[in-house]
């Protein structure tokens, strides 16, 4: 009889433990989702490095719930072109929370239409709560021309070399000037990058 009192109060205190464990987390449990490439951008409304337009772009985004990762979530990627004009995507979570859609830019006859700042927002509902983040991302013909007029000359020279060394927790950090692995500093991969480059010009 008394083994059994004894095993009805464990029973008790076992419950109630794992109800206000369950209680906490539905409290503390807020949706969350960071939107990147595969150049970069994690972090909430951090900006990614460039893509020239014949490169594909890979948009990952990852979403957790209570800091667990949330499979089987419906993410939807919306891209805003410079000049205005929409693209929608919808991808659901792997087990690792993570969404991922391909995009390659159209194809135009006036490509410089496709140049200029990208806007990307993800977002995605889990239980009635939403989350959203946001990314921007500049395209150009190539990558070397830093400040997008069409030509590669000092000034893009100027440009990359003044954020030379600086990653992005420093004040010297330029992400337009990322344009070679690896992403994340600005090293003499880059600088090469451009000088390789100098004096071609948009035709
Ligand atoms: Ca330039």
């Amino acid at each position: 009889m008394l083994r059994r009192i004894i095993c009805w109060i464990i029973l008790v205190l076992l419950y109630a433990n794992i109800f206000a464990a369950v209680q906490a987390y539905q409290v503390s449990a807020e949706p969350n989702i960071d939107l990147f490439t595969q150049k970069g951008g994690r972090g909430q409304a951090v900006p990614c490095p460039p893509f020239a337009s014949e490169e594909e772009v890979i948009l990952c985004a990852n979403v957790t719930y209570g800091g667990w990762p949330e499979m089987n979530k419906d993410v939807v990627f919306q891209l805003f072109d410079p000049n205005g004009g929409i693209f929608i995507f919808v991808e659901r979570t792997n087990t690792f929370g993570i969404a991922t859609a391909k995009f390659a830019f159209p194809s135009s006859p006036d490509p410089t239409e496709t140049f200029g700042t990208w806007r990307v927002l993800a977002s995605v509902n889990i239980a009635g709560a939403p989350a959203v983040d946001t990314l921007l991302f500049d395209v150009r013909w190539i990558l070397a021309d830093i400040n997008n007029d069409l030509v590669v000359d000092l000034y893009d020279v100027v440009i990359v070399c003044s954020a030379y060394e600086a990653t992005p927790s420093n004040s010297t950090w330029n992400v337009q000037c990322d344009i070679a692995e690896p992403y994340g500093i600005i090293n003499i991969n880059d600088v090469v990058k451009v000088t390789a480059n100098y004096e071609l010009e948009w035709d």
